[in-house]
């Protein structure tokens, strides 16, 4: 397994749609091992393999709070099958737009089918932090990052704060 960087916005790669993979087969899988500890490393509850610059429809996931008993989750090729109406809101970060948090609305429930890490395909029902997290992933396969969901203002004021620190080099 191995650590991998994390691209940040401003950046293009992230803008990208991922594409949909054929087979789960090692390759994959040795990405979804480096996925998971990159997210990991960087305290991450969720990552996508285009933010570590791979445009492939792959996610890693663990929203368990106890670090003692990790429970990952793999998602390759997902799709939501069901979304409710009813919207929760919840304080979204990303690690590809490091320091930034924003309240965002998003469906409180939705059912997702994917191919889980043995290429076995499965129906997920998912709610609450799950359901968020699973939104918010399926969105960079997408190229859509939280803060497109913010006005131009402040998305525009975040964008320039990250270009500022990527030019100072600085990383909080
Ligand atoms: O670590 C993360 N926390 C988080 C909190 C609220 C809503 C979504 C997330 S996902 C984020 C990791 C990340 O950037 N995944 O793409
Ligand atoms: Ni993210």
């Amino acid at each position: 397994m191995a650590i991998k960087t994390i691209l940040t916005e401003p950046n293009k790669l992230l803008r990208q749609i991922s594409k949909s993979v054929e087979k789960v087969g090692k390759e994959e899988q040795r990405l979804m091992d480096d996925m998971l500890e990159t997210m990991y490393s960087a305290n991450g509850i969720g990552l996508a393999a285009i933010q570590i610059g791979i445009p492939k429809r792959i996610i890693v996931m663990d929203i368990s709070k106890d670090e003692n008993k990790k429970e990952p989750r793999y998602f390759v090729n997902p799709v939501i099958k069901n979304k409710d109406k009813l919207k929760s809101t919840y304080e979204e970060g990303c690690l590809s737009v490091p320091n930034q948090f924003a309240e965002i609305d998003r469906p409180k429930n939705c059912e997702v089918e994917y191919l889980d890490y043995s290429g076995e395909k499965k129906l997920l029902k998912a709610e609450g932090l799950l359901a968020t997290c699973i939104q918010h992933e399926m969105d960079h396969l997408e190229g859509i990052l939280f803060i497109d969901y913010l006005s131009k203002l402040k998305k525009s004021m975040i964008i320039k704060k990250l270009s500022k620190n990527k030019s100072n080099r600085i990383v909080v």
